[in-house]
């Protein structure tokens, strides 16, 4: 299946951060494109935090949804990640955008990522290694970014 894949990080040293997470996550899946890095301003969150570095990947992976996230949030924590509330900084944030085109709704676990067709730090990227992608339920990213312009 082909799972799509978000990074975003803006505590420490959020680029390097980024790029371990990214050879972690090529130990998971058969990683197939691997956007730039983008810096981008804190969204949805307080304007107080420091800006974002995010990037996109894609690859292929035999993992079920949840063994996929679990994977994900062991890379999570091997590079120093806490919780304290939703959408606090952090040392890095690895979500599942899509896995596949499937629609999931558990607690842990929402598929496609239900705020990615919203989030320009997710599609731009996105869309800079695969144009054609659409978002299941949502449509073309490309629609989607020009409907954020
Ligand atoms: N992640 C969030 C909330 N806001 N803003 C940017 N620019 N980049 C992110 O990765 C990000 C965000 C929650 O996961
Ligand atoms: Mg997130
Ligand atoms: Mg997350």
């Amino acid at each position: 299946m082909k799972a799509v894949i978000a990074l975003g990080a803006n505590l420490g040293e959020p680029r390097s951060q980024v790029l371990s997470a990214i050879e972690e996550i090529k130990k998971l899946l058969n990683v197939n494109k691997v956007s730039s890095l983008y810096e981008t301003a804190p969204f949805g969150v307080p304007d107080s935090q420091p800006n974002y570095i995010n990037a996109v990947l894609t690859g292929e992976t035999d993992h079920k949804p949840l063994d996929l996230m679990k994977a994900l949030l062991e890379v999570e924590n091997a590079l120093g990640r806490t919780r304290s509330f939703q959408n606090a900084a952090r040392l890095i944030d690895i979500d599942i955008i899509d896995l596949g085109g499937l629609f999931l709704e558990s607690e842990p676990l929402t598929l496609p990522h239900p705020r990615a067709h919203e989030r320009r730090f997710v599609l731009e990227p996105w869309f800079e290694i695969d144009p054609e992608a659409h978002l299941p339920g949502r449509g073309p990213i490309s629609a989607l970014l020009a409907a954020l312009n």
